[in-house]
């Protein structure tokens, strides 16, 4: 079996989307191990810059994007390779520019409230970092939208990150990056949609209660509840389904899919009919138990790595289990080579997912534990929902850290949802080890987000090996525009 490790320029666009590299700028090779002088060429140019983005025929949105183009161009870089991005902002607004899931220093991971610098409007930063870890990451606008629905990640301001491994977690034969991504979101009240697919789907009576009590005695106030954000348009690697080109493959092949949750604020599933997605990253790193499921549940900022076996040749729809978002565009068509038709979609059975099925092995005793308590007020701050950690809602005036660690320490994070929403909580400049999902303990899975289910609990570990504040926050954007944020400080 073939292993595609290494790829010239021309093969890979073949590999991928047009759309998705369509103006990837990659040097070809890393110019900048010492040198910072502007007069050296970065190996990345990002231009943030308002676009038009056609989903679909007839179907443009206006939009904030990296180089004219959604998704984003992939950046592909080598675990501990310097690397040198000059990123320029075309718009009237200071830009930040995070870099997910890596272990960079305070300056370039793109956070405000962490005391990263603005990229300034009508100006330019270049940065210069060590890529780490290996695997996928991605970058994104790490803006604060508030009601703007047009700022922050409810742009096109993201794109995939490929940073390549030491060793690569699985064999394949072809690599496909799937970028899932909604667009003309509008406000709504009625509410989330109930969601029922984490495992163990334990919940905790105390939790409950005091959310239930929290809502009623709202309501009974009068208020409303909070808004929520919907979408008119969904698309994946930028385009609608049916509008896009196919993800051609052959009988017989393994591909590799690293698909990204690009949304600001849903949690997506992913199903492709006759086939098992092989799970073997999480988050971009590889899991210690691999395991064949049939539906990928994905998290808001999330990414799933996972091995397709292509035997069951026809023209396909890989798509979400929801039909009306699928309708209105989350999808992309697999066809296999010589197979013609229309593309078909078939309803999975099975629809859980459960984190702990990819663990293995008992995770070490930390030195401290941290209490989290995640609470809503409904409806609070002019219709929005306000956010609170242990009663605390973040602010960007005081931007006090509420919790200290030191360095080389491991703390354990339990997690407690007083609220029935699923929240993807992310930890900005660290990976985490899940240590208990719902009650059920497990180890060796390592993330940056994992989904907190409504009236439950969950624990990870993080090892305090990254000086300087680092951002704690839910990646749901109107979760952590309102509050749901905290900062960590070393001491
Ligand atoms: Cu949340």
């Amino acid at each position: 079996m073939n292993r595609i490790r290494f790829l010239d320029r021309r093969e890979f666009l073949q590999l991928s989307t047009a759309t998705a590299l369509a103006s990837a700028t990659a040097a070809p090779t890393c110019l900048l191990a010492q040198s910072q002088s502007r007069d050296v060429k970065a190996d990345y140019n990002l231009r943030i810059r308002r676009t038009n983005v056609e989903l679909a025929p007839g179907h443009v949105i206006s939009t904030t994007t990296y180089n004219d183009q959604f998704p984003g161009p992939l950046i592909r870089l080598t675990e501990g390779k310097r690397v040198t991005v000059d990123i320029f902002n075309d718009t009237d607004v200071p830009e930040q520019l995070h870099w997910h899931g890596q272990t960079v220093p305070v300056d370039v991971d793109g956070a405000a409230e962490e005391g990263t610098p603005y990229i300034p409007a009508h100006g330019m930063r270049r940065i210069s970092y060590v890529p780490g870890p290996s695997g996928l990451r991605f970058y994104h606008s790490h803006l604060i939208a508030g009601s703007d629905l047009g700022a922050g990640l409810y742009s096109a301001q993201a794109g995939p990150v490929y940073i390549e491994p030491r060793r690569e977690p699985g064999q394949f034969d072809r690599e496909v990056f799937v970028v899932l991504k909604e667009f003309a979101p509008k406000l709504s009240r009625g509410g989330d949609m109930a969601m029922d697919f984490l495992r163990p789907a334990t919940t905790d009576e105390t939790l409950k209660k005091t959310g239930e009590t929290a809502m009623a005695a709202s309501l009974e106030r009068g208020m409303r509840h909070g808004y929520e954000v919907g979408y008119e348009a969904f698309c994946i690697n930028g385009r609608m389904l049916g509008s896009g080109e196919p993800i051609k493959v052959k009988q017989g092949e393994r591909v590799m899919l690293h698909v990204l949750n690009a949304s600001a604020t849903e949690i997506r599933s992913l199903a492709l009919p006759w086939h098992t997605f092989t799970v073997v990253a999480l988050d971009g790193n590889p899991v210690p138990n691999p395991t064949a499921v049939p539906v990928l549940w994905i998290g808001t900022a999330e990414r799933v790595s996972a091995i397709v076996e292509m035997n069951r040749p026809g023209v396909w729809v890989l798509g979400d289990l929801d039909e009306d978002d699928r309708s209105h565009g989350m999808g992309i068509v697999v066809e296999y080579a010589g197979a013609m038709g229309k593309p078909r979609w078939l309803k999975p059975k099975s629809s859980t997912w459960d984190y702990t099925v990819f663990g293995k092995g008992t995770a070490p005793a930390p030195d401290e534990t941290i209490d989290m308590l995640f609470e809503k007020n409904n409806a609070a701050l002019k219709g929005f929902n306000q956010w609170t950690i242990n009663g605390t809602a973040f602010s960007m005036q005081k931007m006090a850290p509420l919790f200290h660690v030191r360095k080389g320490r491991r703390y354990r994070v339990r997690m407690r949802n007083a609220s029935d929403d699923i929240h993807p909580v992310h930890l900005h400049r660290h990976s985490f080890e899940l240590t208990r999902i719902a009650g059920r303990a497990t180890a060796g899975v390592v993330k940056d987000v994992v989904m907190l289910g409504g009236y439950q609990e969950v624990e990870f570990d993080f090892v305090a090996d990254n000086p300087g504040r680092t951002l704690f926050h839910c990646h749901q954007q109107l979760h952590m525009d309102f509050g749901f944020m905290a900062l960590f400080d070393y001491v």
